[in-house]
Parts: structure tokens; sequence; C-alpha cells
């Protein structure tokens, strides 16, 4: 059972935003509606993705839903409209793509608490993040064909680079639901334990991971979105190879030299083999 208490960071309207000890957590607060999401929870998602991304004392990241009965149920199908889910603002976005990105491309490890329903948009939440700890009354599924969408992005090609090209067909054309168990056995989650031990858990990942080098926690993540992502991947890993260059004596010397208005001096630095 959890014991830890949470700092609210931000106060928002239909997340929660909480920190504990270089651990981030999002938690979507809609349990009335099974955690389904509206543009506006997502644009606040967005948001702490954002602030996790640029605080330093941030280290990894918590996304889970309220309550025990779901981790989100994709889209609020009260707002779907013919150009998307309509916000408070009056206008239709499906800018759940956004914070899909924002998960993938954030330096930090993004693990996924799921504790219960991760269905249709909410189960493509839990797919882009790095890890998922499941409780053993979650369940998993697609909705999409049945409810009129589809997610042919992330959702259909990371799950099945996850599960395989057939299993991925099959929760996207049968619109089944999969207990926990049956998802660890395919590969979907990383572990699952009782619910009244998920937050213990998830947080004791976390506290693992954060022992490690950040850095090497940072490249292996980017390397193995590269490998998926086409140039947009090698985009985001060369960021992180400029990121690192930055930080040698060969680069200083480059911008020293400059700036003292003389010729670089590069021959004084190592050429590994
Ligand atoms: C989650 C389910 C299985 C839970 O069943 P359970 O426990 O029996 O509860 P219910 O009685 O069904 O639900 C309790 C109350 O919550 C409301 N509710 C639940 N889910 C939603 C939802 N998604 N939107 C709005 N309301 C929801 C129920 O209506 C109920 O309210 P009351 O008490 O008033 O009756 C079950 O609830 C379920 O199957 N939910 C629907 C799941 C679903 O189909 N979700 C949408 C799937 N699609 C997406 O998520 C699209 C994602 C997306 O944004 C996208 C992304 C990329 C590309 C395209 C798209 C796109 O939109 O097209």
């Amino acid at each position: 059972m959890s014991t830890r208490t949470w700092t609210s960071i931000k106060e928002f309207e239909e997340i929660k935003f909480e920190y504990f000890e270089g651990i981030a957590k999002i938690t979507i607060n809609r349990p009335r509606y099974r955690n389904a999401f509206t543009p506006d929870t997502v644009r606040e998602m967005i948001e702490a993705m954002v602030f996790c991304r640029e605080n330093p004392d941030i280290f990894t990241v918590i996304l889970t839903g309220e309550g025990d009965k779901a981790f989100c149920s994709g889209g609020d199908q009260n707002i779907k409209s013919s150009g998307g889910y309509i916000g408070k603002d009056g206008v239709p976005r499906l800018n759940v793509l956004d914070l899909q990105k924002l998960i993938r491309s954030l330096p930090k490890p993004v693990v996924a608490m799921v504790n219960g329903f991760a269905i249709g948009g909410g189960h493509v939440l839990h797919i882009v993040c790095d890890l998922s700890i499941a409780s053993d009354n979650a369940i998993f599924g697609q909705t999409g064909p049945r409810v009129g969408s589809f997610d042919a992005g992330f959702g259909s090609s990371y799950l099945a680079r996850i599960v395989g090209q057939k299993k991925a067909r099959e929760i996207w054309f049968l619109c089944e639901q999969y207990s926990a168990q049956e998802a660890l056995d395919m590969g979907l989650v990383n572990k699952v334990v009782p619910l009244d031990q998920l937050e213990d858990t998830t947080v004791a990942w976390c506290q693992k991971m954060m022992q490690h080098s950040p850095l090497a926690l940072r490249m292996i993540k980017v390397g193995l979105n590269a490998e998926l992502d086409g140039q947009a991947g090698i985009q985001e890993l060369a960021g992180n190879a400029t990121l690192l260059y930055y930080m040698t004596e060969e680069a200083q010397e480059g911008k020293k030299a400059y700036l003292e208005k003389r010729k670089p001096d590069f021959k004084k630095f190592p050429r590994f083999p």
C-alpha cells in the first residue's frame, strides 16, 4: 500500500500533476468517464510533460489514471465530432498525437502505471510509454473499428513492434479485451502486480532507474526510438549526439577559438580507433 506523500506541482482541471523525490506523476483525473481524455485533458498533459522535460529535478515520469477502475478509456466519445475532439474552445482537434510524440521523445523514462482499463487511445498512451506496470485488474484493448476510429500511427506500428504483426492485427481487427496476465504473456507490459502494490512497485522501478546514469538511459531511449522512427528518429539521436559533443573539450575549443579570434587547435584531441 502506498505511503508516500505527493506534492502538487501545479493545479489543473482535468489532470493531477504531482512530485515525489525526483519522480513526477501525471494522473488523468476524469474517473467519472473512466479517465477518457478531452483536448483539454491532453493540453494539460502536454503542459505537464513539457515541464517534466525542462525541470532538472524530475528524473522519471509516471502516467496513470485516477481511481481503481481505469488508466484511460481513450478519447471522450461525448465530444467527438467529424473534425476531431471538441474542447472548451470549440475547435475540433486530435492533439493526443502531439502527446504521444512528446512521451516518446521525452529524454527521461516515462512509466505507464496501468490501474484498470487501458482502452482505445488510452491503450495507445501506455504503448508509447517506455515501461508499463499493470495492476492485476488491468484490461487492455483497442476499440477503434467498433466505435468509428483508428490509430494507424504509433498505436498500430509500434504496437506491432511490441507484440508482433499477427497479434497487433488481432488486437485491432477483433477489438477484444485482454487481461493483465495476457498482456504480460504477449510482452505488452513489463510487470503485473496486485492493485495495492502498483504504486509501490512503480516507484521502486523509478528509484532503480534513478540510480543509473541519466545520459545512458537517455541515449538508450533515443537509440531504440531511432531504429523505428526514420528521419525523425535520426534527428532525435543526432540532437543527443550534439549534446554529448558540446560537453567535450574539442567542441569547446571551436567556440573558444572563434571568440578569441584565432585559429582552432584541434590537433591536440585524440582520434580514437
Ligand atoms: C472502458 C470501458 C471498457 C469500461 O467499461 P465499464 O467499467 O463497464 O464502465 P462504463 O459503464 O462503460 O463507463 C462508465 C462511464 O464512463 C463513460 N465512458 C467510458 N469511456 C468513455 C469514453 N471513452 N468517452 C466517454 N465516456 C466514456 C461511460 O459512458 C459511462 O458513463 P455513464 O455512467 O454516463 O453511462 C467502457 O467504458 C468503454 O468501452 N469505453 C469506451 C472505450 C472507447 O471506445 N474509447 C474510444 C476509442 N477511441 C479512441 O480513444 C480514439 C483515440 C484517438 O484520440 C485517436 C488517436 C489517433 C488517431 C485517431 C484517433 C481518433 O479519435 O479517431
